[in-house]
């Protein structure tokens, strides 16, 4: 498969309702898509980078440049049989994981398209539905979280995950789990605590939580090690684990129970594989994330989430939770149970609704060999 082609363009769309993490509110989405043109055949990938860079140093505007003057010619122009050839042609390029993702991703939906199969089965993947949870972000008030982990709870999901930080934490919980004692619920703080707080930190125990996401130093394994021998509550790490050492660090560390996989997070699907299965032969359990991502994104989540240790419910949810109107056909739907049904069309299963694509444009530039 020749890449003869690639497109980077840039769309923006509006979020259905803001989103709020520790480190700030997004309340439209500025996404970098790739396009993989390899002879007649067109594979789409999905970057990761937001619009500022503080979940992780990388943003839209690293990744484009990143992309332009370094991957793209890594690979224009060359016959690749697998996007699983894309690290080591990408390995000369130091960081940057989200930029080298977008394209790697880009050309395994190329493949599984070219081989006329679901990218699921090229990646291995053996479920046929994947059990969907929800992140929900802070909001302005306890009141209006609760109406919406009640209606995110009727719409059938099986997790709930919320935002916390200091100073929006103890007493939220306290309120969820007056209302529901019995929920499947976690918590994410992207960074939020300091390891002076583990005494803080360890008064949510008493919450029964499935895990508490992140709560230290996006580039820290050590002392979330140190952490988790002081609590009851599985640590999961998400910002830390940027590759397959950091996560086989971590875990024979100690420093987490779980790991949650963002493919963007670590370079691509490849290495988004290669931590799946060290986990796997550790039983530590693992999840996907998500980044607000576009039915493109999405995609590529739901293939990945079908490799048999994602075994927790992920954050991939349903396109209307974010957009008015997904750029994907169908949109990514979750049914009363809280499932979404794969797919077994060629590639990554969903087709591109490529005139909206169009109009939601704002730049776009093909590169050639
Ligand atoms: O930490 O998982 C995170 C969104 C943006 C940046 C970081 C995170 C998130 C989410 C949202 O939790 C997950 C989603 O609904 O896509
Ligand atoms: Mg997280």
């Amino acid at each position: 498969m020749k890449i003869e082609a690639i497109t980077l363009r840039e769309i923006q769309m509006p979020l259905v309702h803001f989103f709020e993490t520790s480190f700030g509110r997004t309340y439209s989405r500025r996404i970098l898509l790739v396009t993989a043109h390899c002879e007649g055949v067109d594979g789409w990938g999905e970057s990761t980078a937001a619009e500022d860079p503080f979940y992780s140093s990388e943003w839209i505007e690293s990744a484009w440049p990143t992309i332009k003057q370094y991957l793209a010619p890594a690979i224009l122009g060359r016959t690749i049989s697998s996007g699983r050839e894309c690290p080591s042609l990408f390995g000369k390029v130091r960081g940057h994981r989200m930029a080298k993702a977008a394209l790697e991703n880009a050309v395994w939906d190329a493949e599984a398209r070219q081989k006329q199969q679901p990218l699921w089965k090229l990646l291995g993947g053996t479920r046929r539905e994947i059990s969907c949870g929800v992140s929900i972000g802070i909001q302005d008030s306890v009141e209006q979280l609760l109406e919406k982990i009640a209606t995110e709870l009727a719409a059938g999901y099986r997790r709930i995950k919320v935002k916390v930080k200091p100073g929006w934490d103890v007493k939220v919980l306290e309120k969820i789990r007056s209302r529901w004692a019995e929920i499947v619920l976690s918590c994410d703080a992207n960074s939020a605590y300091t390891l002076d707080q583990a005494g803080h930190l360890r008064s949510f125990d008493q919450f029964n939580l499935l895990m508490i996401e992140q709560p230290l130093w996006d580039d820290d394994i050590y002392y979330h090690a140190r952490l988790q021998k002081e609590l009851r509550t599985a640590i999961c790490l998400d910002e830390s684990i940027i590759h397959a050492r950091a996560a086989a660090f971590a875990v024979e560390s100690g420093a987490c129970r779980i790991i949650n996989i963002k493919a963007g997070r670590v370079g691509g699907l490849t290495e988004a594989m290669k931590i799946h299965d060290l986990c796997h032969a550790q039983n530590i359990p693992v999840w996907c994330g998500g980044m607000l991502e576009s039915g493109i994104g999405r995609a590529h989540n739901i293939a990945l989430s079908t490799l048999a240790n994602f075994s927790l419910p992920g954050d991939v949810s349903a396109s209307k939770r974010y957009w008015k109107e997904d750029i994907i056909d169908p949109e990514v739907q979750v049914s009363p149970q809280g499932m979404i049904a794969i797919s077994d069309a060629p590639g990554t299963g969903y087709r591109l609704r490529e005139d909206l694509i169009e109009k939601l444009t704002v730049r776009k530039e093909t590169l050639r060999a």
